[in-house]
């Protein structure tokens, strides 16, 4: 190989100069080596270097030794206390009244005095402002600044710890007299940003105002800036806060946005840092426990949409200051109480190992903590007219709460006109034995006489009979699945007769279900390339010419698995080479970010919001992706998975992405791909393909395996069902467009999750899978009713041939 054209450096050998290169004799041998040796000149220089050097180490000593330690830095805290003999006053809002500026200067004060008590805290101390008062008796919220030298900061955010301690010791010694008597003293130390000035808002009865994002809805929020809400309500009432929008970018490290409630930014009176994006079906409520909130927003290098909130007043139900309040509901003598929690927010560090030793709610004795409840602590019943429901938090940290329904039940009949479950629940009668775990303990399932539209399976479960012979092990032991055969002249009907294919849509139920005569329907008819109808449902790469033109049968090398076709059952490790059309989307430098679908050797379909840029993300660029194809477990990225980059994106132009509608996108990878074992495409469907409800359709992705887990590493599959459109418009809140459609398990425990968007729903049909729908978006993952939400790929058809001529 010639090293230099091949831009090779040339780094020859010892051996080589010797060959090649000779050294000439010296003419004056003496002359030569004079000129190395430093003369007198030299000496004189080397040594006033040298000089220099010396005293530049002792100057920097010096500094450091003696100048250094009197280098400060600005320490601010934070803080708020309740002064106990005075009382709240209107006059008090307006921080130019004397009225004000007189308990103000009282407050910087005691202050004073009380820092002075502690050798750390008066050394250091510069001075204070009160940002605010506020009611019950009346608050104080101040900013304490100290000058503190390099070093000494975590000494001094001790000594801030105990400045309760100081505050009572103050307090024994002090007279009775005009002096302020001071209590609930918390402080914390404040990024120095945090002490700008804030927008103040006082909200009326009556009246809903908005805070919001700045640009909102017009522009993207601005970078690196830091805003502060401090809201109020009239005395006695609390505040609440609702968002309407919220998109920040996804990681709190970066952008965010904190609710306190107080009126200074007090770590411990933080009720809640949000980040990302929350969908308006997942609506953000804040209550206050006062009449104060503090909202704050730091961005950094991104942008994005931002937020709208509504702030409104509620009157409070529990007057503050009492340290300890009686609430007594009488509930009829011979009656018992049912309990029913509705939110359980009670997080607290110290209380994840549920000894409840910090906030908790103790019913009838038995405490409960956490922001987690399982089912059967979410009802709680007592056998007579008395439950004592006691809530207790300490002052460490705030958080939300809870709320809970009470009833009088009938001791004797604690459910009338429902079931009872065994974990105390009611459920409405007619979910008892149909099929779904609606108790959540399974007791509506056990011991049941099945229905006739029901299957009797072996183990004593019901399910619903049109589940019968549909390749899912729904019963458990199988026993839905037996008995299947019907001859190949003959359909298999629901119920799991079989009739003569010629009584298939003859205008009579031969099946005695019904279920030989559905999906007959007119109007489902496929169009031939020669535009010819035909009234077939799903005719195409049925094997079955229908078209004069055989054109129902071009294109179908589609939707086959290499190996044999394996059993899909629910939630498991997918088969290697089982879904050979699943792709995995990295974005450069990270990892998998979305899933996809390959549809021919060089395109793939997936949802356009895995390609909206993302602060320092160009995902709508080609260049910011590396795509996968063949893969199974992501941490084998090698043969025989294939690595491609892309030639191009190409969003759906109606993307929205509030609502989330026309959620596609094609990639075309930048070389085509030959198929393999574990590389083929899926079958798309025609624009009238059917897709029934109840068909069991199958998804698969690396996303997280639970919600706000973390990602797959080997490719999940799981079973899920086609969901009546109306029926899940109606459990989400009214948000589907005609493009999307629900799949899941209604009871909850299976569904896509955070990394699978953009993977394919894969339908089967015949001996082929066919891509039902593209994974967009839930309400969270597997919560009970709230199925996944999937892109409708019959809806795009056209679009997508137009685009890549597929
Ligand atoms: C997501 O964030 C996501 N449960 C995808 C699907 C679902 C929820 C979230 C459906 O990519």
């Amino acid at each position: 190989m010639d090293y230099m054209s091949s831009g090779m450096r040339y780094i020859p050998s010892d051996k080589e100069w010797d060959n090649d290169v000779q050294f000439l004799p010296a003419a004056d041998s003496n002359k030569l080596e004079k000129k190395r040796r430093p003369g007198k000149f030299g000496a004189v220089i080397a040594v006033v270097v040298l000089a220099v050097v010396i005293a530049l180490v002792i100057g920097v000593l010096v500094w450091h030794f003696h100048f250094r330690k009197d280098m400060r830095v600005k320490r601010m805290y934070s803080g708020s206390m309740r002064i106990t003999n005075r009382a709240f006053d209107d006059v008090y809002e307006n921080s130019t009244s004397p009225e004000f500026k007189a308990l103000a200067k009282q407050v910087i004060s005691q202050l004073k005095t009380i820092y002075s008590k502690s050798p750390q805290l008066s050394k250091y101390y510069r001075d204070s402002t009160i940002q605010a008062f506020s009611e019950g008796s009346v608050i104080a919220y101040y900013l304490s600044e100290f000058s503190v030298p390099v070093g000494q900061e975590a000494a001094v955010d001790n000594a801030m710890s105990s400045v309760e301690t100081l505050v009572k010791k103050q307090r024994a010694l002090q007279n009775s007299g005009d002096g302020l008597t001071l209590d609930d003293v918390v402080t914390s130390a404040l990024d120095d940003r945090m002490s700008s000035p804030s927008f103040r808002k006082h909200t009326k009865a009556n009246l809903i105002g908005h805070i919001q994002s700045p640009g909102f809805p017009n522009k993207p929020y601005p970078r690196n800036t830091l805003i502060k809400w401090q809201l109020r309500a009239d005395p006695g009432h609390v505040l609440k806060l609702d968002f309407g929008t919220f998109d920040l970018e996804s990681s709190c490290k970066s952008d965010f946005v904190k609710i306190y409630d107080s009126l200074v930014p007090i770590e411990s009176l933080l009720m809640v840092e949000l980040c990302g994006k929350h969908l308006p079906n997942n609506r953000l409520g804040f209550l206050s426990s006062g009449n104060v909130m503090l909202v704050t927003m730091a961005t950094h290098n991104s942008s994005f949409p931002g937020f709208r909130a509504a702030v409104q007043l509620h009157f409070s139900q529990f007057p503050k200051l009492l340290p300890s309040q009686n609430d007594v509901r009488l509930v009829p003598a011979g009656k018992g109480v049912k309990l029913t929690f509705t939110k359980f927010l009670l997080a607290e560090p110290g209380n994840e190992n549920m000894d409840c030793n910090k906030d908790y709610v103790m019913v009838n004795g038995k405490k409960l903590c956490g922001d987690k409840l399982d089912k059967s602590q979410q009802t709680e019943t007592s056998n007579t007219n008395s439950m004592t429901v006691v809530f207790s938090s300490d002052k460490s940290r705030v958080d939300r709460g809870f709320s809970a329904e009470y009833e009088a039940i009938d001791v004797q009949n604690p459910c009338p006109q429902k079931f009872q479950c065994r974990n105390s629940n009611c459920i409405k009668s007619e979910l008892r034995c149909d099929g779904w775990n609606d108790c959540g303990d399974m007791s509506d399932e056990q011991e049941c006489t099945c229905r006739a539209d029901s299957i009797s399976c072996k183990n004593g479960l019901c399910k619903p009979m049109f589940w019968k012979c549909d390749g899912i092990d729904d019963c458990g032991d199988n026993t839905d699945e037996l008995n299947c055969g019907c001859k190949s002249a003959e359909v298999t009907c629901k119920n799991g007769k079989c009739v003569s294919e010629k009584m298939r849509c003859d205008g009579s139920d031969d099946c005695g279900d019904g279920s030989d005569e559905v999906n007959c329907a007119r109007d489902l008819t496929y169009k031939c390339k020669n535009n010819k109808c035909i009234s077939k449902v799903n005719p195409e790469c049925d094997g079955v010419k229908d078209c004069e033109d055989n054109s129902d049968e071009e294109n179908c090398d589609c939707g086959k698995r290499a190996g044999k076709a394996s059993r899909i059952v629910g939630g498991q490790d997918a088969e290697v080479g089982e879904f050979p059309w699943q792709i995995s989307l990295h974005v450069k430098k990270h990892s998998h970010v979305c899933g996809a679908s390959l549809i021919s050797p060089d395109w793939l379909v997936t949802a356009a919001h895995c390609v909206q840029d993302e602060a320092s993300l160009k995902l709508s660029q080609a260049g910011a992706w590396e795509i996968y194809l063949g893969l199974h477990r992501q941490n084998q990225l090698g043969s025989p998975a294939e690595k491609r980059n892309l030639k191009q994106i190409i969003p759906h132009p109606n993307y929205n992405s509030f609502t989330f509608d026309n959620d596609i996108a094609l990639m075309q990878l930048d070389s085509p791909v030959s198929y393999t074992d574990y590389i083929r495409p899926i079958c798309l469907p025609s624009p009238q393909h059917d897709f029934p409800v109840g068909e069991g359709v199958t998804i698969t992705g690396w996303g997280a395996t639970r919600e706000g887990g973390s990602a797959a590493t080997v490719l999940q599959k799981a079973s899920v069902r086609i969901i009546n459109q109306t029926v899940c418009n109606n459990l989400m809140g009214g948000q589907l467009t005609s493009r999307m459609f629900c799949a899941g398990v209604l009871s909850g425990g299976v569904d896509a999750c955070q990394g699978d968007s953009g993977g394919p729903l894969t339908s089967p049909s015949g001996s082929r899978a066919f891509l039902a729908g593209v994974v967009s978006w839930g309400d969270g993952c597997a919560r009970r009713n709230k199925p996944g939400i999937y892109t409708r790929v019959t809806k795009f058809r056209a679009w997508i041939k137009e685009k890549t001529g597929v």
